[in-house]
């Protein structure tokens, strides 16, 4: 009996897809990459039919990766094009299966999508301040596997902050319960934290305990054009240090970024009559029902116009123009899907660093190929930026994909020159995998290699990911 036959006994027939049709949906991302061909997809829909389905493969010798919302930007979710591997979707574990308003705790099934485990917080008053672009469809399983940032790790971390407690079927079936509320536990190693950012390739998350904050309803947010990235650099302890602790956002966006958006959203509007080369979106947000946040922010802008640090600004006076200026944000990525062939990268380095980082940078990639448009924005509070890449004016995309290689070392050199990250948030993947391991430290690698040694000795856990196919 076949593999497929064993899970569609185990699951029944519906939670196994083998058409080609009905697979497809699995084997590209979301910017249309990626070209995988699964065994078969499988959709159990408890975290009991989830280790079954995991058993069954670890016996057959058969290789599972993991699936969320599959918006992930590292080709981490995708099978290879083997038809070998058996995707899993955490799609059908949807659950919420509690809140505890009074302990700040809120435990979901991994399938939950981002904004619904968003409104369940804010159903009894609370934040989950986790926020990405892709919050209406990426799951929170996905979001911990990534460790994925956002907009407000600047005040509330990295979805690793905001993690309690994990349950995982692990490489074998076996099922770990480690869904604990507890703010204090030191028993030992953090298992829930290994699990966390390790892209599918050491369990599988099939539920979360999640840590809830004091709901933020009211902001201040305001778009500012700047003259530098020094600038924005310079704003941020300025910002800081007027708004008493409630900065919520403070993100970059070029001049390039901002056209991409303008001509491919249709929604979208610049906000100020002249371009400017560098924009700061900067929110406050709070639950004070006075003018306090407006005030912070117009004390903030006051001293940064002071100090010509911003050239220009709006601030929004409704919900809707709040959300006008955000859509200038977080509609980059999907108006870069829109605007021909892109290359991503998604780099960090000690925020002070990030001018002569993007300089050093800039002069790189145009010594690599001259006229190479740079998309660049992101987490300039977090020193992360996403140092995407457009062909030139009149140049072509396949010059672009040809000169990829070339472009991602002259980003990643003078990355690891500052200490820097080569995956900020996105992760590793296949993408970035060889890169990090070219330039990781042997020892971390090592240590890297051993921890997916012992959790998953027969390499069946989403091969291929993080680390090279040859190791462990
Ligand atoms: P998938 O794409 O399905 O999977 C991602 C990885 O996690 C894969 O390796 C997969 O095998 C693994 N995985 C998925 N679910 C599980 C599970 N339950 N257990 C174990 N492994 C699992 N990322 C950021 O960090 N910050 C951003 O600001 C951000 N903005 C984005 C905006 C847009 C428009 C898009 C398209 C993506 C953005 N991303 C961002 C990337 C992406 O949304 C995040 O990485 C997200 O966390 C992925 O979740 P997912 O459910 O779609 O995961
Ligand atoms: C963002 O910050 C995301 O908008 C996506 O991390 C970045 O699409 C990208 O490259
Ligand atoms: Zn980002």
């Amino acid at each position: 009996v076949s593999l497929v036959d064993d899970l569609t006994s185990a699951l029944g027939p519906g939670a196994v897809l083998t058409e080609p049709d009905d697979v497809a949906a699995y084997c590209t991302d979301w910017r249309g990459a990626g070209s995988g061909r699964p065994l078969c997809v499988v959709r159990p829909g408890s975290t009991a039919e989830v280790s079954t389905a995991v058993r069954l493969c670890h016996e057959a010798g058969t290789p599972v990766v993991p699936h969320g919302g599959g918006t992930g930007l590292s080709g981490g979710a995708l099978p290879d094009d083997s038809g070998s591997q058996v995707v899993l979707s955490l799609a059908r574990l949807r659950a919420v299966r509690g809140v505890d308003a009074a302990g700040d705790t809120l435990t979901v099934e991994a399938g939950v999508v981002l904004a619904d485990v968003q409104a369940a917080a804010a159903s009894v008053d609370r934040l989950f301040p986790l926020s990405l672009a892709s919050e209406g469809s990426c799951t929170i399983g996905g979001n911990l596997a990534t460790n994925a940032g956002g907009t407000a790790v600047l005040r509330y971390g990295m979805a690793r902050d905001l993690v309690l407690g994990l349950e995982v079927v692990l490489p074998d079936g076996r099922v770990w319960d480690g869904l604990r509320p507890l703010r204090k536990d030191n028993t030992g190693y953090d298992l829930t934290q290994l699990f966390v950012g390790s892209e599918g390739t050491l369990g599988i998350i099939t539920a979360a305990t999640l840590r809830l904050f004091p709901a933020t309803p009211r902001h201040a947010t305001a778009w500012l054009a700047l003259p530098s990235v020094e600038a924005a650099v310079s704003l941020l302890p300025v910002v800081r240090s007027r708004s008493g602790g409630s900065l919520a956002a403070y993100e970059l966006v070029s001049r390039e970024a901002l056209d991409t958006v303008l001509r491919h959203v249709p929604a979208a509007r610049d906000a100020f009559g002249e371009p400017h080369e560098w924009y700061a979106l900067v929110e406050l947000a709070g639950a004070a029902t006075d003018d306090s946040l407006d005030d912070a922010l117009e004390a903030a802008l006051a001293e940064g116009f002071e100090q010509s640090l911003v050239a220009d600004a709006v601030v929004a006076g409704s919900p809707s123009q709040r959300e006008s200026l955000w859509l200038l944000r977080e509609g980059i990525s999907e108006a870069q899907n829109h605007d021909g062939a892109s290359l991503k990268h998604d780099v960090s380095v000690p925020v002070t660093l990030l001018p002569e980082l993007l300089a050093d940078t800039a002069a790189r990639l145009d010594a690599v190929l001259p006229g190479v448009r740079l998309v660049t924005y992101g987490h300039v509070g977090d020193g992360n930026v996403h140092h995407n890449l457009a062909a030139p004016v009149g140049g072509s995309g396949d010059d672009l994909r040809a000169a990829a290689g070339d472009l991602a070392d002259a980003i990643y050199d003078a990355v690891a020159e500052r200490g820097g990250s080569i995956s900020a948030e996105h992760g590793l993947g296949t993408t970035k995998r060889d890169a990090n391991a070219a330039r990781k430290d042997p020892v971390e690698l090592d240590l890297m290699r051993s921890i997916k040694q012992a959790l998953d000795p027969a390499g069946l856990m989403n091969p291929g990911k993080v680390l090279p196919a040859d190791s462990p």
